[in-house]
């Protein structure tokens, strides 16, 4: 099992998709992040773990990048592979539940193109009941205020991965407040601390898609 996980981080740090994929020609031939997480949960593997190896290889992909030894090329790739991967986990964070919980609508914000992270943000709250309105990436601040308008009843979650654009997320919490301020908001992302969410005015820091459905839970319990 250990050298499944091992296996998947690598994929996903190398960014190899599938056994297809003519990326990186070095791994040609051999399985992908696509192959190697289904083998994982057909034996077993807890798909939080698989979730957790993805992670792996993505951090170790992001120092790499950080040291100037991979670019945005290989990030793509790295990004292709973990959605391969994620294909096979969501049908795992679907409870079948059909009642609705609440509405949640989540976007990364302004001037951020990230959305692993929000995606399976989106996908695990979905998975426990609630109904997920997803507006996808570089959300500008009016496409959440019209949106909330249309949803009165909803709460709202911001993604951001870069020290940049968490000024953009802080204009979004203000304005959301401002225009509603009965409207619950909830921000997340790398970069993002619980002391950043709190100078910004959101109501909550999520560190993880459980602990944002945890949010979602207490909220809902009053
Ligand atoms: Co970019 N990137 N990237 N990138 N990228 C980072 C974030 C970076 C840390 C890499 C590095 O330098 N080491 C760095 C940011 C530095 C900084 O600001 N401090 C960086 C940079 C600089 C850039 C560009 C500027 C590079 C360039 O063009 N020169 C550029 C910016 C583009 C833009 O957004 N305008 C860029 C582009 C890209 C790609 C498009 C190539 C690609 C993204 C593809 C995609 O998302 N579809 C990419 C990638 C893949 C990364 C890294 C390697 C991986 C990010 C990721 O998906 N992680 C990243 C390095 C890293 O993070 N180690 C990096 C896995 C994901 C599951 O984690 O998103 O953190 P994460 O989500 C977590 C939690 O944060 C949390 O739950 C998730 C699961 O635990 N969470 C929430 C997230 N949102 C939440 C919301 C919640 C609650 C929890 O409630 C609402």
């Amino acid at each position: 099992m250990d050298d499944l996980i091992k296996k998947i981080s690598y994929c996903i740090e190398r960014g190899k998709v599938n056994k297809s994929a003519p990326y990186p020609p070095d791994l040609k031939d051999q399985e992908g992040a696509d192959e190697l997480a289904l083998k994982a949960l057909e034996t077993g593997v807890k798909p939080f773990e698989i979730l957790d190896a993805c992670n792996v290889g993505m951090k170790n992909i992001g120092e790499k990048f950080s040291r100037n030894e991979v670019f945005v090329p290989e990030l793509l790739m790295a990004a292709k592979a973990m959605q391969a991967v994620m294909n096979h986990l969501k049908p795992y964070f679907q409870t079948g539940e059909v009642k609705k919980k609440g509405k949640f609508v989540i976007g990364t914000v302004a001037g951020d193109l990230h959305d692993i992270g929000k995606n399976l943000v989106s996908m695990v709250v979905e998975g426990n009941g609630w109904e997920v309105i997803d507006l996808g990436v570089d959300v500008k601040t009016n496409k959440f205020l019209e949106v909330i308008s249309n949803n009165r009843n909803c709460t709202v979650g911001l993604s951001a991965l870069l020290t940049t654009t968490m000024a953009n997320m802080s204009n979004t919490v203000a304005e959301i407040k401002n225009n509603f301020p009965d409207i619950k908001v909830i921000v997340g992302g790398a970069p993002v601390t619980r002391e950043a969410a709190i100078k910004m005015g959101a109501d909550a820091y999520g560190d993880n898609p459980q602990q944002a459905v945890e949010i979602l839970e207490q909220f809902l319990a009053g």
